[in-house]
C-alpha cells in the first residue's frame, strides 16, 4: 500500500440536502442539486502504516483529537473493512475553507479523504463508487466528487450517489458575513429539524418537486428559473430549521442584508439569486459575465470570493503535504 494524495473542492447546493432517511448509511431523505466550485480546495494525503495501530489526523498543520478524529477513524474503518485490510493510516489535510462556517468544509474534506483513502487501500476509483463512499463521511461530500453541476440521488446504499448534469453556465459569489464556527453543527440541526420542526414534512414534499423542476431548468439552460427555485428552496430550508425546538437560526442580520442586496440587483435587471447553507454566509448565483458586478455590490456588506464550476475530486501525483506526525 502506498501513500495517495487527492484534491477536492467545496460545493454549494441549489436544491438543499436537509434530513436523512437512514443515519447509519447516511442516506438523504431527498435528492439535491449542487455546483462544485473552483475555489477553496482541500488537499489530503493518506499514508497507510504497517498493521493495526492508531490512526492520526493532522489538519492545517495541527494534530486533530476528539470527535473530529473519531469521525475520520470511523471512515477509515469503513474503507479498511471494504478493502479487507487492517493497516492504520496517517491522514494529513490542508483545508482552505473556513472549517465549520457553513461553507461546506466537510464536503471537500470527505471527498478528498474518500479519494485518497480509496487509492491508498486499493478500493475502486470510479465516480459512483467514490461518491457513495464519500457520502458515508458527510452527505454533501457525495456531490464534491463530481465536477460542476451534480445531482445526488436519494435512493438506497447502492444507488445514492451523485452524477453530473448539464446546465447553464453559472458563477457563485461567496459572501462571507462570519467565518467563525456555527452555533449548532449541521448534523445536529438536521436531526432536530426532522424530529421537531412542524414544517419538516412540507420541506420534504416541496424539495422533491423543486429538484425535479430544477433539473428540468438545467436541461433547458434556464438560469432564471433555476435561480428562483434555488432561492425559494434555501429560504424554505431556513424556515424549517428556525421552526425546530429548540430553534436554530443560522441567518444573521448581515445575511438578510445580502438577500436584500441581491433583490435590489435583480430589480436593476441583473439575473442573480441568493442561497445560504447552515450558517450566516450568503452565496449569490448569477451568470459568469455578471459576477464582478454582483461581487462589487455584495462587497459593501461582506468579504466576497467569485467562484465558477470546478473539477471533481481527483488524485494528484506525489504526496504534496509534509506531515509533522511521526509514524
Ligand atoms: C447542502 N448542507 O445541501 C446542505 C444545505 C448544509 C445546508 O449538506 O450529516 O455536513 O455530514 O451528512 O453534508 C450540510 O450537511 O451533513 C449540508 P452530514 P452535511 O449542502
Amino acid at each position: 500500500m502506498n501513500a495517495a494524495t487527492a484534491v477536492a473542492h467545496p460545493n454549494i447546493a441549489l436544491v438543499k440536502y436537509w434530513g436523512k432517511q437512514d443515519e447509519a448509511l447516511n442516506l438523504p431523505a431527498t435528492g439535491s442539486l449542487s455546483l462544485t466550485l473552483d475555489v477553496l480546495p482541500t488537499v489530503t494525503t493518506v499514508t497507510p502504516g504497517d498493521g493495526p495501530g492508531e490512526d492520526t489526523f493532522e489538519l492545517n498543520g495541527r494534530p486533530v483529537t476528539g470527535a473530529p478524529l473519531d469521525r475520520v477513524r470511523r471512515f477509515l474503518d469503513l474503507v479498511r473493512a471494504r478493502a479487507g485490510v487492517r493497516d492504520h493510516a496517517h491522514v494529513v489535510s490542508r483545508n482552505t475553507v473556513p472549517t465549520g462556517a457553513g461553507l461546506a468544509s466537510s464536503a471537500s474534506g470527505f471527498a478528498a479523504l474518500a479519494t485518497a483513502a480509496s487509492a491508498a487501500y486499493g478500493l475502486p476509483l470510479d465516480v459512483p463508487s467514490l461518491s457513495r463512499l464519500a457520502r458515508r463521511g458527510s452527505g454533501s461530500a457525495a456531490r464534491s466528487v463530481v465536477p460542476g453541476l451534480a445531482v445526488w440521488h436519494a435512493g438506497d446504499d447502492a444507488t445514492s450517489f451523485a452524477e453530473p448534469v448539464a446546465g447553464p453556465a453559472l458563477a457563485m459569489v461567496l459572501a462571507t458575513v462570519d467565518a467563525g464556527p456555527k452555533p449548532v453543527p449541521s448534523r445536529e440541526a438536521m436531526r432536530r429539524t426532522a424530529a421537531t420542526s412542524p414544517y419538516y414534512p412540507a420541506w420534504l414534499a416541496t424539495t422533491h418537486d423543486c429538484l425535479e423542476q430544477a433539473v428540468a431548468a438545467c436541461a433547458r439552460g434556464d438560469l432564471p428559473r433555476l435561480g428562483r427555485l434555488a432561492e425559494a428552496n434555501a429560504l424554505r430550508m431556513h424556515a424549517a430549521i428556525q421552526a425546530c425546538d429548540p430553534p436554530v437560526r443560522y441567518l444573521a442580520p448581515g445575511s438578510v442584508r445580502l438577500f436584500d442586496r441581491v433583490a435590489l440587483l435583480r430589480a436593476e435587471g441583473v439575473d442573480v439569486w441568493a442561497t445560504a447553507d447552515a450558517g450566516p454566509n450568503v452565496v449569490a448565483v448569477c451568470r459568469p459575465e455578471d459576477a464582478t458586478r454582483v461581487a462589487g455590490a455584495l462587497a459593501q456588506d461582506a468579504a466576497v470570493t467569485i467562484a465558477g464550476a470546478g473539477p471533481g475530486a481527483r488524485l494528484v501525483g506525489a504526496p504534496a503535504i509534509a506531515s509533522g506526525i511521526a509514524s
